[in-house]
């Protein structure tokens, strides 16, 4: 009895662990709680299309921002405006008809009717038969307009959808934590091209994956070749994905740490490293793990890392360890 209410209780110490996260209130460093409609906000002053500004969001493990109510409407308008006095006074908001044309519906797919009373008088209208993307006046009001300009938006998080993974000490549960290394890994299987392989990867707080020694180069070689994804459809470049190192400066090869690139032919395929005017600048690694210059604007696979956080490692373990085999008991 009292060891079963002693594993209770350390079963507790770990759930208010994981969820110790969302009492630390942080997201990212980008983001800014508001502590009165319990979400993260980021609003993105560079203009961006409907489809771009959607995209930027999820990127970044958000969602394109649209009022829930009207205590949020206020909430993140005073933070819009206070934060960003000369900003365009809308933003492109979290709902459109995109899917079918009048059909309203917001980002998270829950039906916008005509009967929403944060339409502004006279919308839906549809004028010119082409309004089909929300636009999100600072008093909480949508116009429907169209998704082809370029406006600022807003990208929200709710802080109960928060999750954190605390080896890569980020929300984004997609990366894998190796020990031996000590960093996170995402293998991205929609191809890009290098140079959109890198902002994505940025998005998520990390970057292109660096290789620092021959046994790093192995393990990615192998998170590759393990990947099941890794034939698909499409145009894009086979048999190998970007990494993170280039020639871009053409001042020779290094990493986007902007440190040196391990200096060893051994690395690269055919046991050859290219100069500093190689007309390719970008950088690859092949399945078998070989390094290879690559044009930048080529699309391919790519992997993302971000630092790990080491010294937590063994606590992790352990609690994993009570909470697995407490619920036999
Ligand atoms: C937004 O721009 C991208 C190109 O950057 C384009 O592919 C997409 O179709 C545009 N979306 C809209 C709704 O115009
Ligand atoms: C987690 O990352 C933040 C920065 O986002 C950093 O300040 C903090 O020290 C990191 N925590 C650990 C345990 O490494
Ligand atoms: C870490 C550990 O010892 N976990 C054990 C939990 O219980 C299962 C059996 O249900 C064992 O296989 C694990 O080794």
């Amino acid at each position: 009895m009292f060891l079963k209410t002693f594993l209770l209780f350390l079963f507790a110490v770990f759930i208010s662990d994981s969820y110790g996260q969302r009492a630390n209130k942080f997201f990212r460093h980008d983001y800014t709680y508001i502590e009165a409609s319990q979400g993260f906000y980021k609003v993105h002053t560079a203009p961006k299309n409907f489809t771009e500004a959607r995209r930027g969001c999820a990127l970044e493990g958000a969602t394109l921002y649209y009022p829930e109510n009207k205590n949020e409407a206020r909430a993140v308008a005073s933070f819009w405006k206070t934060t960003q006095p000369t900003l365009n006074s809308w933003v492109y908001g979290g709902i459109s008809a995109l899917i079918a044309k009048g059909v309203f519906e917001t980002v998270d797919h829950k039906l916008v009717t005509a009967m929403d009373e944060n339409w502004h008088a006279g919308e839906p209208n549809d004028a010119l038969d082409i309004e089909d993307c929300g636009w999100l006046l600072q008093d909480g009001s949508y116009w429907d307009g169209r998704c082809d300009v370029k406006y600022p938006y807003i990208c929200k998080k709710t802080l109960r959808s928060l999750e954190w993974d605390y080896n890569c000490n980020m929300s984004n549960l997609d990366y894998r934590f190796n020990e031996d290394i000590g960093k996170c890994y995402k293998f991205h299987t929609t191809p890009l091209t290098w140079t959109e392989a890198y902002a994505v990867c940025s998005a998520e707080q990390s970057r292109l994956a660096v290789i620092t020694d021959k046994s790093e180069a192995d393990y990615l070689a192998q998170l590759g070749e393990s990947t099941a994804e890794r034939r698909g459809d499409g145009n894009y470049l086979r048999g190998l994905f970007h990494m993170g190192f280039h020639n871009r400066f053409n001042e020779g090869w290094q990493t986007v740490k902007g440190t040196a690139l391990v200096d060893d032919a051994e690395f690269w395929y055919g046991k050859y490293q290219p100069g500093p005017n190689d007309p390719d600048q970008c950088g690859s690694m092949f399945f078998n793990g070989l390094l290879t210059q690559i044009n930048c604007d080529l699309r391919s696979f790519f992997i993302c890392e971000h630092e790990g956080v080491t010294e937590r490692k063994n606590s992790r373990v352990i609690k994993k360890y009570i909470v697995a085999n407490s619920t036999r008991l």
